[in-house]
């Protein structure tokens, strides 16, 4: 099939799978054309059978809001004309699934009919897309689109609940190469980190406000009274300097290393040994799915999809959002015995096996096969 893959192209969690679907796609005989503004982060093989095609906004002075869906829809009418692009795949709904809706209908003036497939990821649900001022363009492009999925059941059952949806909603989990998260120990860089005796604790996200990352510093802060240990936050976002304010009023500076924006972020995790996701809410965590695949045990909240991925007493455990007095109880339990540790680090990489690409990607596959025939 040739399939146009639209997304974000940053560290977002949404275009890291819709890369990897993309990369996984081509390697199963599949045409990948990815139509986004930037070349994605994890896009750095472009084969024979993978593409990349830049969406350009010139500036004008007029336009105080550059329209982006605008160039977007265009660029998609463009690149399925002349690549012959058969099907159309968009990763968050806003403003990926209106600007697809657009390109759909300006082909059907020529003739051309290419059906759109709409994967939900989280905060164009929950966060973003639930908003009033953009409730109605959501809610009709969700029930424009040709398919639609959900990164989790719980997020299926916010989509239904918020929105006012007459397409069917499948179910596909977010997925990883379980192979890039196979490191020996001859790969880990640990003693450049911390000290044989200090344990590393780890966080990866955006770093916004609903990643709730001052409940990260709090229970570190209080696991690190109890034991040697160091923390390691990596990612950029809006709450880095309150978050480094912070550390430095508890004096923890010296144990908190911010590492920003990773490319290897498997690196990282390999010489981790829990992995923190206090969010207020989360689709999905594709995070702590990454940390589990490299045998890190997971300490989050029970909002959303989390429950779906992270396994309450086997591979981590599960606290109401906010009660960093659990989560810090729950992590000293894990932490504060070698083999319960290493028995926890070895169910999450069993629970991790689950979401290998290789059982996840067909099952768009399916759904392509199943869009295209029914048009
Ligand atoms: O907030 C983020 O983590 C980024 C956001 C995105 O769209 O890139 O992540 C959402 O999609 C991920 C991939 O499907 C999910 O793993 C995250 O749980 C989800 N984030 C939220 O729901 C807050």
């Amino acid at each position: 099939m040739k399939i146009g893959i639209v997304c974000y192209p940053t560290f977002g969690g949404s275009g890291v799978v819709a890369t990897e679907l993309g990369l996984e796609l081509s390697k199963r005989g599949h045409e990948i054309h990815f139509i986004t503004y930037n070349q994605p982060v994890r896009l750095e093989l472009l084969g024979n059978n993978v593409h990349y095609h830049e969406v350009n906004v010139p500036e004008y002075p007029l336009f105080h809001y550059q329209p982006y869906e605008l160039a977007l829809s265009s660029k998609l009418v463009d690149m399925v004309k002349l690549h012959k692009i058969e099907i159309l795949h968009v990763h968050y709904a806003i403003p990926h699934a209106y600007a697809a809706y657009m390109a759909k209908k300006m082909l059907i003036e020529e003739n051309i009919y290419v059906p759109i497939v709409t994967t939900l990821h989280g905060t164009d649900i929950t966060l973003v897309g639930s908003h009033p001022f953009y409730k109605p363009a959501v809610t009709f492009s969700i029930n424009k689109s040709d398919a639609v999925t959900a990164v989790s059941q719980s997020l299926k059952e916010d989509t239904l609940r918020l929105f006012d949806i007459k397409n069917e909603i499948s179910v596909v989990p977010n997925f990883i190469d379980l192979s890039k998260y196979n490191h020996g120990f001859t790969d880990c860089q640990r003693a450049m980190m911390a000290n044989d005796d200090e344990k590393i604790i780890t966080h990866i996200s955006n770093l916004r406000e609903v990643k709730r990352v001052q409940d990260v510093i709090s229970v570190f802060y209080n696991i690190q009274k109890e034991m040697p240990a160091k923390l390691m936050l990596v990612g950029e976002g809006p709450e880095r300097e309150k978050l480094e304010c912070r550390c430095k009023e508890l004096g923890i500076t010296d144990k908190v290393i911010f590492f920003g924006k990773s490319n290897e972020i498997d690196k990282i995790l390999c010489f981790s040994d829990l992995f923190l996701l206090p969010s207020q809410t989360e689709s999905f965590g594709l995070a702590a799915l990454e940390a589990m695949a490299s045998g890190v045990p997971v300490i989050s909240s029970n909002t959303g999809g989390i429950p779906e991925v992270n396994v309450h007493g086997i591979s981590g455990f599960l606290s109401n959002v906010g009660n960093v007095e659990d989560m810090t109880k729950n992590a000293l339990h894990i932490l504060s015995d070698d083999d319960r540790l290493q028995a926890f680090k070895s169910n999450a990489r069993k629970e991790s096996l689950k979401y290998d690409l290789h059982n996840i990607v067909p099952q768009y596959e399916v759904i392509y096969e199943d869009t295209l025939a029914k048009c």
